[in-house]
């Protein structure tokens, strides 16, 4: 596995496919974009995920033990993490994890402000390979794992099975985990979510080679690449792709690469699920889903899974 965006961009140059991985769509600018998309009415992730935790944070606190730890996989939206941790009979702390220390700075910050007195543990640490928690944790009762937002779906199968893996073993017996996950459903409304007519998605995607021409000296040409968003049904899924619209060349690190016609950057898979599906992939991870939480219309799943002993 590389590590670095040049080792990253350099490998998907060279090879079929030609695959990113999405990770570095979010730099300052791409986080900001991506806030951005959170917003936008074609994009209902955020807002059926929020209405979904609004409507059952009573009955979502009524499985979390008393003293439980909050362990969030990412730096925590204020619109989803203040709300869960207030409704929470004595959270014993929250721990936010995230790759971006500024981010996660900033948003520890906000978070103590909508919360007082209750300690947070920022924690900086890559949650697509194997993390480790900090080491002075308050005493807590057990661990309640939050990942919203339907990010698990960004990863592969295989990584989502490793993540799942690993935070039951960070987690620990008996934990709880509470998870988002977007739904499969049309096309027709997974298209526009994912290339909104107001163009923010494309700027996000576009985005990606303004990062690797400033940072790696490259000269991808804008102009000649397209957003895509493409649905497919065998796994479900959305594939973001910068198509050329005609062929490119481009110079990075001593390299010179040939993109024909049609060809395209494969920036981000977003796998869509099934609730009876998720829960195997869960079992396989030995986690057992014992709520679960959707809304009128199925879009979006929110689970309570507890661990099972492997
Ligand atoms: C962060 N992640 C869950 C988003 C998604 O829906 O897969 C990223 C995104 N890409 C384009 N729009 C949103």
């Amino acid at each position: 596995m590389t590590q670095t965006l040049k080792d990253d961009v350099l490998a998907a140059l060279r090879e079929p496919g030609h695959r990113i991985p999405s990770t570095w769509l979010y730099d300052q600018r791409g986080s900001e974009l991506f806030e951005a998309i959170t917003r936008l009415p074609s994009y209902y992730p955020t807002r059926t995920e929020i209405s979904i935790l609004d409507a059952h944070l009573a009955d979502i606190a009524a499985v979390v033990p008393t003293d439980s730890l909050v362990v969030e996989l990412g730096s925590g939206s204020s619109r989803k993490t203040a709300p869960l941790l207030r409704a929470l009979e004595q959270p014993a702390g929250y721990v936010p994890l995230d790759i971006s220390a500024a981010y996660l700075a900033e948003a520890a910050e906000t978070l103590r402000a909508q919360v007082p007195n209750l300690p947070v543990h920022p924690w900086v640490a890559d949650f697509t390979t194997a993390f480790d928690l900090p080491p002075d944790l308050p005493a807590h009762a057990g661990r309640l794992g939050f990942f919203p937002g339907s990010t698990i779906g960004n990863l592969t199968a295989e990584n989502a099975h490793a993540l799942l893996r690993h935070c039951h073993t960070l987690l620990g017996d008996g934990a709880r985990f509470l998870l988002g996950i977007d739904l499969d459903k049309s096309p027709e409304v997974l298209i526009p979510a994912y290339d909104d007519p107001e163009g923010v998605t494309a700027e996000f995607n576009r985005n990606l080679l303004v990062r690797i021409n400033r940072e790696l000296d490259a000269n991808f040409d804008l102009a000649a690449f397209r957003h895509e968003a493409r649905y497919f049904e065998d796994p479900p899924r959305i594939e973001m792709h910068l198509v050329c619209e005609r062929p490119v060349s481009v110079q990075m690190a001593g390299e010179s690469f040939e993109l024909e016609a049609g060809e395209s950057l494969h920036t981000e898979t977003s796998h869509k699920y099934s609730i009876a599906g998720f829960t195997a992939l869960a079992a396989e991870a030995d986690w057992v889903v014992s709520h679960q939480w959707h809304d009128a219309e199925s879009r979006f799943a929110v689970l309570m899974m507890q661990s099972t002993p492997d």
